[in-house]
């Protein structure tokens, strides 16, 4: 049955999975204080190389975009460098890796830039406290000027050439999980009066300018996306919301992306703005490459890239807890079960 994850896929004419097994981006806040990535970076995604693709940790594109300690960056040249080692060891031992490329918009803290503004769609404030550092109290952002914005597509492309330089094989921009650009998909986090919000083709202005504004630059073959039409994280749904992811897929149906990526952790959520399923909800409107995640087992994700339901799977905990997840599964043996306390180390 897991037979068809070990199909070899072809995502475009330039490039060529071995398998359909994609190792999810799973944030680990373990670079350095500089946010460079480190040797034992490196080695942790080299183990995994034989994933079809290793999607990075969500990377951030300027010190603004940070929202946790000692995530990786991709804006000076020093974390260019560190990642240039993570890409190498992943080729050098036969796989490929995309980088996620991300800014956390109103889940940034300036506790971790040195102060000053936190950037989102308008001055509308996450409830809580910062995840790992329980003791920063989330702020409210300052609505970004046309001109912030226009800055951000900016940031958000040279971080993508970055990438380039650093020998990825392209990049996946984190439009998920209620960061900056899932913000602007949102009406809890977008009250916005003027040509970034208040329809569903102002909502999807910022999300389409910037993968426009990437793949122009690096390509659309090494282009890739990540959304969550569901709210479930830093987001509350708003039935509206159906209509901007609406016209957003019907945006995305008609350009050239390497693959869609689903932003969920459980596929079983269903969401009454969608009918059900966001999986379900997004494969109606998009017909390319899509990529589902959330609580698979292969066994269950073979059904479903069987049954059509996408094309591609992403794993993000049983690969915390197997480096050798995909050895694992094409012998049938048994996994190790993810725990959180797994998070404390690299292995
Ligand atoms: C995540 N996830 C995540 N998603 C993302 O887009 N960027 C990220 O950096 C992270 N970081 C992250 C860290 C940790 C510790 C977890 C558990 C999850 C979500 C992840 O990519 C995936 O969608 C979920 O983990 C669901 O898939 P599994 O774990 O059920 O296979
Ligand atoms: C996505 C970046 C997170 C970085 C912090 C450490 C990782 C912890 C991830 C756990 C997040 C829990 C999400 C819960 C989803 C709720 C679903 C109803």
């Amino acid at each position: 049955m897991s037979d068809i994850l070990f199909h070899p896929f072809r995502l475009n004419a330039q490039i060529e999975l071995n398998n359909r097994i994609l190792m999810a981006p799973l944030t680990r806040c373990m670079a350095d204080d500089d946010l460079v990535p480190t040797a034992d970076m490196a080695a942790y995604y080299a183990r995994r190389a034989d994933a079809g693709l290793i999607i990075s940790e969500a990377t951030i594109i300027r010190p603004d975009g940070q929202g946790y300690p000692n995530t990786p960056g991709l804006y000076s040249a020093a974390q260019i460098e560190g990642w240039k080692q993570v890409t190498g060891a992943v080729h050098r031992a036969g796989g490929k890796i995309f980088a996620q490329l991300w800014h956390t918009g109103r889940v940034a803290h300036p506790h971790f830039f040195g102060g000053g503004d936190v950037l989102a769609p308008s001055a509308e404030k996450v409830e809580g406290t910062v995840p790992r550092r329980r003791d920063l109290t989330y702020v409210t952002p300052k609505p970004a000027s046309v001109e912030e914005i226009h800055q951000l597509v900016e940031d958000y492309t040279q971080a993508a050439a970055n990438a380039i330089e650093a020998g990825f094989d392209g990049v996946e921009i984190h439009g998920a999980n209620g960061y900056l650009i899932d913000q602007f998909l949102h009406h809890d986090s977008n009250k916005r009066t003027d040509e970034y919000g208040g329809t569903p083709e102002n909502m999807s202005r910022f999300a389409l300018e910037v993968t426009d504004a990437i793949a122009a630059r690096i390509g659309w073959e090494k282009t890739a996306l990540r959304i969550s039409p569901g709210a479930y994280f830093n987001m509350q749904g708003d039935a509206r919301d159906r209509q901007v992811f609406d016209y957003l897929l019907s945006e995305l149906q008609s350009r050239a992306l390497a693959y869609l990526h689903i932003g969920i952790f459980d596929d079983s959520m269903e969401f009454d703005y969608l009918d059900g399923r966001a999986s379900a909800y997004v494969r109606q409107r998009y017909n390319k490459t899509l990529v589902g995640v959330g609580g698979f087992s292969a066994q269950g994700a073979a059904q479903a890239i069987a049954d059509d339901k996408f094309d591609l799977i992403a794993i993000g905990r049983p690969f915390i807890a197997n480096p050798d997840y995909v050895a694992k599964v094409r012998k049938q043996e048994d996994l190790v079960e993810y725990r959180d306390d797994m998070l404390a180390t690299l292995v």
